[in-house]
């Protein structure tokens, strides 16, 4: 117990400290840049939450949609896998979504171990909580930690094949270089006969892209200004968040939906002790949030090493789950 108790906390400070570099690397860039990556504190957490129930973001639902109502058609190539699999999901959350088909999937006699990958703890544990009440014959292994160190151990706790699920279009919040590169990632761990399942947005109507990420109640803008409130508490660092406003742009056609905080004056700012000079209207780039088109699915999967199997959009045809195989 206590050796764990030591490991947790060894882990929370190394964690701080890649923070701390980042956040210094960032801010050091011209333009500077601070990553989405480090959102999700709590506080971003109950802010995501807020984004997922606003009437302009459309991303849940449509996700929801297709494995609520089209649960056969995702398992079906899933199904296929004659054998005991173990179906991966990176950044599973509370696995709403994912839960349609584990259900389905258990119903119908497949043999899987559903092994969740998050780097919260607390998550896992409602997730886990969550699923023994639902699905109870369900097999369950949690994977805390970050998703390729947990990638790496799921395959090497077990030889079986794979099933590997990136949701939520989170891959949107990567460039097309860094979205490469992870899924090609991915590619080196699997084997013939795995699959990988990902969630893409689609280009779509630009307002209605740019009205989910710029809502009329500003939570979008409380999501990126909370990160200063995070340097500010984790980092021993200033930041008036009175002083930037949010900024979002979206181009329809490249498809890159980004977030901006403006500097609404010149000032400075300090970070454990490094000091940031700011002019007025000078940017940080927060986050981008990559929209696709099929094309761009297409080129992304053979690009990383895939080919497509199945495509799966929800009624309205704003969003797809696409599963590749190697
Ligand atoms: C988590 N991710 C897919 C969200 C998105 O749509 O890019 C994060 C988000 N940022 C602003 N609103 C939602």
């Amino acid at each position: 117990m206590n050796l764990q108790l030591e490991t947790d906390s060894q882990l929370e400070i190394d964690s701080l400290e890649i923070f701390q570099k980042d956040i210094l690397e960032g801010l050091s860039m011209s333009p500077k840049k601070l990553s989405s990556k480090y959102f999700y504190d709590k506080n971003g957490d109950r802010l995501f939450q807020q984004i997922m129930a606003m009437p302009e973001y459309y991303l849940t639902d449509c996700e929801l949609d297709i494995f609520k109502n089209k649960t056969e058609r995702i398992a079906s190539p899933i199904s296929k896998i004659n054998e005991p699999f173990d179906l991966i999901e990176l950044g599973a959350g509370d696995a709403m979504k994912s839960s349609y088909l584990l259900k389905y999937l258990e119903d119908s006699g497949s043999d899987f171990t559903y092994m969740p990958i998050d780097i919260s703890r607390n998550i896992l544990s409602i997730l886990n909580e969550k699923l023994s009440l639902e699905i109870p014959s369900l097999e369950i292994n949690l994977l805390e930690g970050d998703y390729f160190d947990m990638l790496n151990k799921a395959t090497s706790i077990s030889k079986r094949k794979k099933v590997v699920m990136f949701l939520g279009g989170n891959i949107g919040n990567m460039d097309l270089e860094e979205a490469r590169h992870f899924c090609r990632e991915i590619r080196r761990r699997l084997n013939p006969g795995d699959l990988l399942l990902i969630g893409f947005d689609l280009k779509k109507n630009p307002h209605t892209i740019l009205n989910a990420y710029n809502d009329a109640a500003g939570i979008t803008a409380a999501f990126n200004l909370n990160l200063l409130t995070r340097i500010n508490n984790e980092l021993d660092a200033d930041f008036n968040r009175d002083n930037f406003e949010h900024y979002q742009t979206y181009d329809p056609i490249s498809g890159a939906c980004r977030s901006f905080l403006v500097s609404l004056c010149k000032q400075k700012v300090t970070v454990k002790n490094s000091i940031f000079n700011f002019e007025e209207n000078e940017l940080i780039d927060m986050e981008i949030s990559q929209k696709f088109s099929q094309d761009d699915i297409e080129k992304l999967a053979k690009d990383s090493g895939f080919h497509i199997i199945t495509e799966i959009k929800d009624s309205k045809d704003w969003f797809v789950d696409s599963i590749w195989s190697i």
